[in-house]
Parts: structure tokens; C-alpha cells; sequence
């Protein structure tokens, strides 16, 4: 057998070992001499070759292969011979390694190409455009109420939204036992704060701050424990305004709301004060204004009825400038306050406020 032979004979065995290597090195010689065959090679395709031929350069020149082997022998051949084997062995380990250099360095070079190709980018491809938001529709009519209020003098107050008893009910001369304490009405926190039921919070601590005379309102949320239907959300937005100075009557307020209407609706804007009560305003008047939609002919808008309810107002009660540290003999005010929500559903015909808060892109989209 050819393998008996090898074992006696050194030259045969270096033979076999060549023989082997080049019926592997088969493939990877294809690759390096044909660059078309190595063009059609993916990525992943090309790096499994490079490991293979890594594998192949372990086995056919490394420390356990069969030319390592044979390299040992060199010292035990007959003398005579050792020249001759000894040549015959590098010839060979220079051959082989050259081929196996040569496929590394194809393999090499097409990967490198390859992986060029992959991280290609097309800089002239144009850029994706971020997609542009736009205001909330509540955001637009609260800017257009806050340019209206600021060009007639009043200051734009914010605040938090809890508060204590005190500010959210004592200050605005609510009741102890009024109803709108009730944790039916109002959120509490579990440490006893109030979600405040509504702005005048914010007007309280200005008043306390600022001292009077004091022109501003008062934009923001508010909370109330309703259950939600078309027309009540537990949050809403609301607007109150507050107006302290020597002198002022119910006439300041009557022309004050009708110039804010007028310039939000139209000039042909018509406002009707009713009277009402409220807690913290003596007297208290509730207004309407004549329909946007029919102009006081009667629509869908208006019920049919020509006019819009809109808001509460009224003569700040004297305990609520005492509260806050005004002199009711020296100083009058008057305030009022509406919903923001409900001015957008009016405005845009909204069947239902819940819309405006269930941040749903298709319908806050029509506002853009
Ligand atoms: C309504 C009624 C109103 C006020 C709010 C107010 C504020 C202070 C003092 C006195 Cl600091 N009053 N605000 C007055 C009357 C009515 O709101 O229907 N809001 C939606």
C-alpha cells in the first residue's frame, strides 16, 4: 500500500501531503484565478472561504501537518540524501504557502470591496423630510384669547395646578360646606391637596404677590370629578380673568368681555350678561354671545336659540380681596372665566370635547 511505502519513504510521504493539499486547494485556486467566479461571491459566502482557507492553512502548513512532520525528518535521512530531501521539502512548503497567500490575498481583496459596496451611500439620494407637527387646536385659541388680553393691558399668570384648601376654596370665599369641597367634586391627593377646580388659584397668589391694581388672566388646566360625556372631560382647559382698580364697576366688565368677544368672533359680535351666583363674585352675571355660525337666527351651533353661553363673571366679592391682602374699601374688581375646550368644540363644531384630549393624530391632523 502507497501508505506502507510513505511510512518507510520520507519523499513519498511529502508527496502524499502534497497531493492532499492540492485536491483541497482545488476550490480556493478556482476563486484566485478566476475574479469572476470571486465577483458572484456574497458577503457572508467570501467570509466563510476566508475561514476555510485559514482552516486549510492550519492543517497543510501548521505545526501538526504532515510537512511539519516531514520537516523533522530532514535530520534523519541518510546524509547523502538530506540535501536533496531537504530542498525538496521547502520547495514544497514555499509552494504551497505562495498558492495559500495568493487565494488570502484574492479573498481578501474582494472582501474588502465587497464590504465597501455594502456601506455605500448614495449622498446625492435626497434627505427625509421630518414629519412637521402644528399647535393643538386648544393651544391656538388660548394664544388668540392671551394676544386679545395682552394687547388690552392684562398680564399672562400661570401656576400649579395643586394647590391647598386654602387657595383652591377658602380665598374664594367658598363655603365650608359647599358642595364643589366634596371629594365627589374635586380630586384630592392622598396627602390632602386639591387639583385645582379652577384658575382663580393662580389670581389669588398674584394678588397676594402683586398687590393691586393688577390687570391679567389666567390660562390652564383644571380638574373636576366628571363623569366624561360629550360635553365634560375630568380635565379641561379654562381661561379666567381678573381686573383690580380704583373705581371699577360691572360697566369695565360688560365692555371688557364684549371687546374680547368681538375680536375673537367678529365686530358684529353681540354679548347678553344674565344674572347668576357664584361665590366669589357679588353680583355675579353669566354670559352669551350672539352665534358666530347664524349670527342670532338660530342653528345647530346655538340650539336654535341665537345666542352662546360662554362663561361666568361677576364683582370680585370683598372677602376675596380681603383674602388676598386688597383693601375692598380702596380697591374693586371685577373677574370672570370660561371654558377653553369648549369655546375649540363651539368653534370647530365638535360633537364631542373628548376628541381634544384623546391626542389621536387623524383627528388632531384636520387642524394643521
Ligand atoms: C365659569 C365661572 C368665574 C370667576 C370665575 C374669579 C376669580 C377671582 C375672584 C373672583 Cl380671583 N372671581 N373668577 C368669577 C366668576 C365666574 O367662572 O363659568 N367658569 C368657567
Amino acid at each position: 500500500m502507497a501508505d506502507d511505502q510513505s511510512q518507510q519513504n520520507p519523499k513519498l510521504q511529502v508527496e502524499a501531503a502534497r497531493k492532499a493539499f492540492e485536491q483541497e486547494f482545488e476550490r480556493f485556486a478556482n476563486l484566485a484565478e478566476n475574479s469572476a467566479m470571486l465577483g458572484k461571491l456574497d458577503l457572508s459566502s467570501a467570509e466563510a472561504e476566508q475561514r476555510a482557507l485559514a482552516d486549510a492553512r492550519t492543517r497543510h502548513l501548521g505545526k501538526k501537518s504532515a510537512l511539519a512532520a516531514a520537516k523533522k525528518m530532514i535530520g534523519r535521512v541518510d546524509p547523502s540524501e538530506r540535501g536533496s530531501f531537504g530542498q525538496f521539502v521547502q520547495q514544497n512548503e514555499a509552494d504551497i504557502t505562495g498558492k495559500i497567500e495568493t487565494a488570502e490575498q484574492a479573498l481578501k481583496a474582494h472582501l474588502e470591496s465587497a464590504r465597501t459596496a455594502r456601506e455605500a451611500i448614495d449622498v446625492t439620494l435626497p434627505g427625509r423630510r421630518p414629519r412637521r407637527g402644528h399647535l393643538h387646536p386648544i393651544t391656538v385659541v388660548r394664544e388668540r384669547i392671551e394676544d386679545i388680553f395682552v394687547s388690552l393691558g392684562y398680564a399672562i399668570e400661570d401656576g400649579r395646578e395643586i394647590e391647598t384648601d386654602f387657595y383652591n376654596f377658602d380665598a374664594l370665599n367658598i363655603p365650608e360646606n359647599h358642595p364643589a369641597r366634596a371629594s365627589q367634586d374635586t380630586f384630592y391627593t392622598s396627602d390632602g391637596y386639591a387639583l385645582r377646580s379652577q384658575t382663580s388659584t393662580v389670581q389669588i397668589h398674584a394678588m397676594q404677590r402683586r398687590g393691586a391694581p393688577v390687570r391679567m388672566i389666567a390660562p390652564g388646566r383644571v380638574f373636576r370629578r366628571d363623569t366624561p360625556d360629550p360635553t365634560h372631560n375630568p380635565m379641561f382647559f379654562q381661561v379666567e380673568g381678573l381686573c383690580v382698580d380704583r373705581g371699577i364697576s360691572m360697566a369695565h366688565l360688560k365692555g371688557t368681555v364684549a371687546e374680547f368677544l368681538r375680536r375673537m368672533f367678529g365686530e358684529q359680535t353681540v354679548t347678553r350678561f344674565r344674572p347668576s351666583y357664584f361665590p366669589f363674585t357679588e353680583p355675579s352675571a353669566e354670559f352669551d354671545f350672539s352665534c358666530f355660525k347664524c349670527g342670532g337666527a338660530g342653528c345647530r351651533i346655538c340650539k336654535n336659540s341665537g345666542w352662546i353661553e360662554l362663561g361666568g363673571s361677576g364683582m370680585v366679592h370683598p372677602n376675596v380681596l380681603r383674602g388676598a391682602g386688597v383693601d375692598p374699601e380702596e380697591f374693586s374688581g371685577f373677574a370672570f372665566g370660561l371654558g377653553i375646550d369648549r369655546m375649540v368644540g363651539l368653534m370647530y363644531g365638535l360633537d364631542d370635547i373628548r376628541l381634544l384630549f384623546e391626542n389621536d393624530v387623524r383627528f388632531l391632523q384636520q387642524f394643521d
